[in-house]
């Protein structure tokens, strides 16, 4: 497979798999499986496919990251929880050398608890959004694939 047509990887870190009861108010309604397959068509509308996962655990999602080095074109990322504690996250990504990353927050991380204002993994991603609910993957998604060219 040629390196452009690598899938993307979108990754999900802590407490993402209980989307759609999980503090709807906060998380809205939309279930995991209805992210991935917001993901999947977003992709495709580029002619491209993704590899969707999530994880709660720290070193599994830095697993993934580092076979992203020569299986994924590029990567989307909302590393939860992760986010506001992570440096080994942030080191993995930054191994990531020349491939695209977009950081996710389904809520507005800057509106929220001061301890959710800074985030680990922004200073090693191409873009960050955050507060579009989970929209935001398919912004996410089309900026990777923008920036894949
Ligand atoms: C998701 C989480 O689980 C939180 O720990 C982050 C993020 C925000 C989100 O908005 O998607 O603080």
């Amino acid at each position: 497979m040629t390196a452009s047509k690598l899938p993307l990887l979108i990754l999900n870190g802590p407490n993402l798999n209980t989307l759609g009861t999980r503090e709807p108010e906060i998380y809205g309604r939309d279930t995991l499986a209805d992210v991935e397959a917001l993901c999947v068509k977003a992709a495709a509308d580029f002619g491209r496919t993704v590899d969707f996962r999530q994880s709660n655990h720290e070193g599994v999602l830095i697993d993934w990251i580092q076979e992203a080095r020569t299986a994924h074109a590029g990567l989307v990322i909302n590393p939860a929880g992760y986010s506001h504690t992570s440096i080994a996250l942030h080191d993995a990504l930054a191994l990531l050398e020349g491939k695209p990353i977009i950081e996710v927050h389904i809520s507005n991380i800057h509106k929220r608890e001061d301890y959710r204002h800074f985030s680990y993994v922004s200073s090693v991603a191409d873009g960050v959004i955050a507060g579009c609910g989970v929209q935001g993957y398919a912004l996410a998604i089309a900026r990777v694939c923008t920036l894949l060219g």
